[in-house]
């Protein structure tokens, strides 16, 4: 019987190698499937309660400032208009700063450049202006303020200073400014009817009472408002 069997099997390997092939590609077949039912039956084991799944998202806001005018255009520049030697001047043309941002709070910081391109020197500092010598000074609020509103410690800097809110020496605030007109903690909604802007900007320009310059000045100092 067991040499039959041998025989059996030699013949196979012999003679009918093609019936062996598939036999064995059946028996790989049946492997494969077993494996397979083996795999899903060990996931399904995995039992959870609860679950999870992590989330992921970019918040777009970001810190963004823009100055306009009373149009809500871009206001590129201010045109100061003629000044005699040792007068100071406030704007009269709006100069208002918008919180564009889409949602955040925003307090603003101001500093100036001297341009460098005229005669005109930039001072930050209090006192009697030199000769050449020029200051700017700012103030948040919605009502034009007087040239005597504007306190020592309104002067803009070349380094940025951060707007405060009302008070007695508040930074680029007056002690009457009211804390929706201040340039702290300013909302991203519009606040000024009619406009995109949120609050309004008073620059005051000093001259000094002799210059070695005279006409036209133009671009002689650039005022950056940043918000933070
Ligand atoms: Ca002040
Ligand atoms: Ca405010």
């Amino acid at each position: 019987m067991n040499l039959l069997r041998k025989n059996r099997s030699l013949a196979c390997i012999g003679s009918d190698s093609v019936a062996c092939v598939c036999a064995f590609v059946r028996a790989l077949a049946a492997f494969s499937a077993a494996a397979l039912l083996l795999l899903v039956s060990t996931g399904r084991a995995q039992a959870a309660n609860p679950d999870s799944v992590l989330l992921t998202v970019a918040i777009g806001n970001q810190l963004s400032v823009r100055i306009t005018d009373q149009f809500d255009a871009d206001r590129l520049n201010y045109n100061f208009g003629t000044m005699l030697l040792g007068q100071s001047s406030v704007n009269t043309g709006e100069i208002n700063i918008d919180n564009n941002s889409g949602g955040l709070v925003e307090t603003f910081q101001l500093s100036v450049a001297d341009n460098g391109s005229n005669g005109l020197l930039l001072r930050t500092t209090v006192g009697i202006l030199a000769q050449d010598e020029y200051r700017l000074s700012a103030l948040f609020q919605d009502a034009a303020p007087s040239p005597s509103a504007f306190g020592d410690e309104d002067i803009l800097t070349v380094a940025p200073q951060t707007a405060e809110s009302q008070g007695a020496a508040a930074k680029f605030a007056a002690s009457t400014t009211p804390a929706d007109e201040d340039g702290k903690d300013v909302q991203a909604p519009d606040r000024l009817a009619g406009r995109a802007a949120n609050v309004r900007l008073w620059l005051k320009l000093e001259l000094p009472a002799a210059a070695t310059v005279n006409g036209l000045q133009t671009d002689f100092a650039t005022v950056y408002v940043n918000a933070m």
